[in-house]
């Protein structure tokens, strides 16, 4: 069984690794300084990342939703706590009946999720949400996604993922 081990040591090893190099080559960054000082993480100019601009629109993978983020505190998105607000309708723009919204979050990069789960509030007119406490813990990238059922069915009827570089 040593073999077993030897891989799994190895695994973890590049794990750790993965979560440890954290520190940047760049020496700026083009949203300031990371609110603890410490140093930040470069990842801006990465293919897959977005920039954030208030009112940010995602079609859903299935096209049958539009996913807005209409607002983020911090603005852009940053390491630590964050509160942002969010729009989901269907593809006509009409509120999605009934709708239940679940968040996720994942560094690509690292495969690894969030460690406390953000709570999120619907608004009266069926299409609004707030979501408070997404704790983007580390700098790199972070791919956030919103999945929507409707009317209590368990099959998806959208979803969409926002991918920010967090510094
Ligand atoms: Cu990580």
């Amino acid at each position: 069984m040593k073999f077993v081990s030897l891989s799994f040591l190895a695994l973890s090893a590049m794990f750790a690794l993965g979560c440890s190099t954290e520190s940047g080559s760049e020496p700026t960054h083009p949203h300031g300084e990371s609110p603890d000082g410490s140093s930040t993480f470069e990842c801006s100019s990465d293919p897959r990342v977005q920039s954030y601009v208030a009112n940010l629109e995602k079609n859903g993978v299935l096209n049958r939703a539009r996913f807005t983020l209409t607002s983020a505190d911090p603005a852009p998105p940053r390491r630590g706590f964050n509160n942002w607000t969010l729009n989901i309708v269907d593809s006509a723009g009409n509120p999605i009946p009934n709708p239940t919204v679940t968040i996720s979050g994942m560094m690509p990069d690292h495969q690894h999720g969030w460690s406390t789960q953000p709570t999120l509030t619907a608004g009266a007119d069926g299409k609004s949400f707030t979501v408070e406490k997404i704790y983007l813990s580390m700098g790199g990238v972070w791919e956030v996604t919103f999945d929507v059922t409707s009317d209590g069915s368990s099959t998806l009827l959208d979803k969409a993922t926002f991918t920010f570089c967090i510094g």
